[in-house]
C-alpha cells in the first residue's frame, strides 16, 4: 500500500444549481446541476493510512478538526476503507487557500480531493465516474470538482445512487469564461447547505416546481454552452440563482443567505450590464457574489468592484482542471 498521497482539487460554482437532495442517506440530489471549475480555489489533501494509529486524524490548515467535521471525514474514509476492505486508519492533512464554509465551495474541492487522495492511499484505482461517486457522499457539488472546465451532475434515479455523478462537458480550454468573486465581510453564520437545502424540502411550498423546472434550465444551458452564446448562459446563470434563492426563501422559516451588501451588488452588476458590461452574478449558500464574465470584460468589472468598500476581496478565476495527484 502507498504511504502518504497527496491530491489537489478546485472548487466549482454552479450555474445551474443543486438544491434539495432525493436520498439523504446515499447524498443524491432531486436535481442536475451545472458548473464551472475554478483555477484559483483550492484543496490540496494528504491521506496517509498507517497501522501504528489508534484513531483517525484529521487536521484542516494545521489545527485538528473537531466535532461533526471530523465525523464527517471519518464517515467518508469508513466508506473507502469499506471500499478496500481494511480498517486501518489515516491520518491526513488538508489545506485550503481560501475561506472555509464562506460560500466559496470549500467542501466541493475538499471531498474531491479527499476521495482521490485517500482512494489511491487504499490502493485503489477508480475511474473518473467511480470517484465523482464516491465525492458525491462526501458532498454533493465534490462530484463535479473531480472534472475541470464545464461540468454537468446527473440527478440519477437509481436506488442505490449508481447513476447521481458528474460528467465532464467541456474541458477547461473551450471558452474563456471567467468567474470574478467578491468576497463580503460575513460576519454572521449562515445555515450549512446540508441543513438548508433539507430545511427548503420540507417546508417549501415551491419545491416540487423547482425540481420540475431545473431540467429545462440544464438543457437551455447545455444548449447556450455548445453555441457559445454567452448572453444565454449569463441568463440562466442569473435565473437558477434567484429560483434557488427564492426557493430557500420561501421554506418556513425562510432562508436568507444574502446580507445588504450582497444585494448591493446585485445591483451594481445589473447597472454594469446596462452600460454595456456583460456581466452575471451568482451567489452560493453564503453572502458572496461571483460574477461570470468572459476574459476580455474581466479586467474593467475587477476595477469596478474594487472601487466597493463592502468588498473585502475580489478573486479572478478561470476554468480550471479537475482532481489529480500531486508528487
Ligand atoms: C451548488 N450549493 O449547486 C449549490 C448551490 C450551494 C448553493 O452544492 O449537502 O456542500 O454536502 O451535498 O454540495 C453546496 O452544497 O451540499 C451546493 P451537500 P454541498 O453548488
Amino acid at each position: 500500500m502507498p504511504n502518504r498521497v497527496t491530491a489537489k482539487a478546485c472548487s466549482n460554482i454552479a450555474l445551474v444549481k443543486y438544491w434539495g437532495k432525493r436520498l439523504t442517506s446515499l447524498n443524491t440530489p432531486d436535481v442536475g446541476s451545472l458548473s464551472l471549475t475554478l483555477d484559483k480555489l483550492h484543496t490540496i489533501t494528504s491521506v496517509d493510512f498507517n497501522k501504528s494509529l489508534k484513531e483517525d486524524i484529521i487536521n484542516l490548515n494545521g489545527v485538528p478538526v473537531a466535532s461533526v467535521g471530523y465525523t464527517r471525514i471519518k464517515n467518508f474514509l469508513d466508506l473507502i476503507r469499506e471500499k478496500a476492505k481494511m480498517d486501518i486508519y489515516a491520518e491526513v492533512n488538508t489545506e485550503n487557500n481560501f475561506p472555509t464554509a464562506a460560500g466559496l465551495a470549500s467542501s466541493a474541492s475538499g471531498f474531491a480531493a479527499l476521495a482521490l487522495a485517500g482512494s489511491r492511499a487504499a490502493d485503489l484505482t477508480l475511474s473518473d465516474m467511480e470517484l465523482s461517486l464516491l465525492a458525491r457522499r462526501g458532498s454533493g457539488s465534490a462530484a463535479r470538482s473531480v472534472y475541470g472546465g464545464l461540468v454537468e451532475m446527473n440527478a440519477g434515479l437509481n436506488p442505490d445512487g449508481s447513476d447521481s455523478y458528474a460528467v465532464q462537458l467541456y474541458p477547461e480550454s473551450y471558452w474563456d469564461l471567467r468567474m470574478i468573486i467578491a468576497v463580503l465581510s460575513d460576519k454572521q453564520k449562515s445555515i450549512g447547505s446540508t441543513e438548508g437545502m433539507n430545511h427548503t424540502k420540507q417546508t417549501a411550498p415551491y419545491y416540487n416546481q423547482w425540481v420540475k423546472s431545473s431540467e429545462n434550465d440544464l438543457s437551455e444551458m447545455r444548449n447556450a454552452l455548445k453555441k457559445q452564446d454567452f448572453q444565454k448562459v449569463g441568463e440562466i446563470t442569473e435565473h437558477s440563482c434567484l429560483k434557488m434563492h427564492g426557493l430557500a426563501m420561501s421554506a418556513a422559516p425562510g432562508i436568507i443567505y444574502w446580507t445588504a451588501e450582497t444585494v448591493k451588488i446585485i445591483h451594481l452588476v445589473r447597472s454594469m450590464r446596462r452600460d454595456g458590461i456583460q456581466a452575471y452574478f451568482t451567489i452560493d449558500a453564503g453572502p458572496q457574489v461571483k460574477i461570470l464574465c468572459r476574459s476580455q470584460e474581466a479586467a474593467a468589472i475587477e476595477k469596478i468592484l474594487r472601487r466597493e468598500p463592502e468588498i473585502d476581496t475580489v478573486i479572478s478565476c478561470s476554468p480550471g482542471p479537475g482532481a489529480h495527484l500531486l508528487e
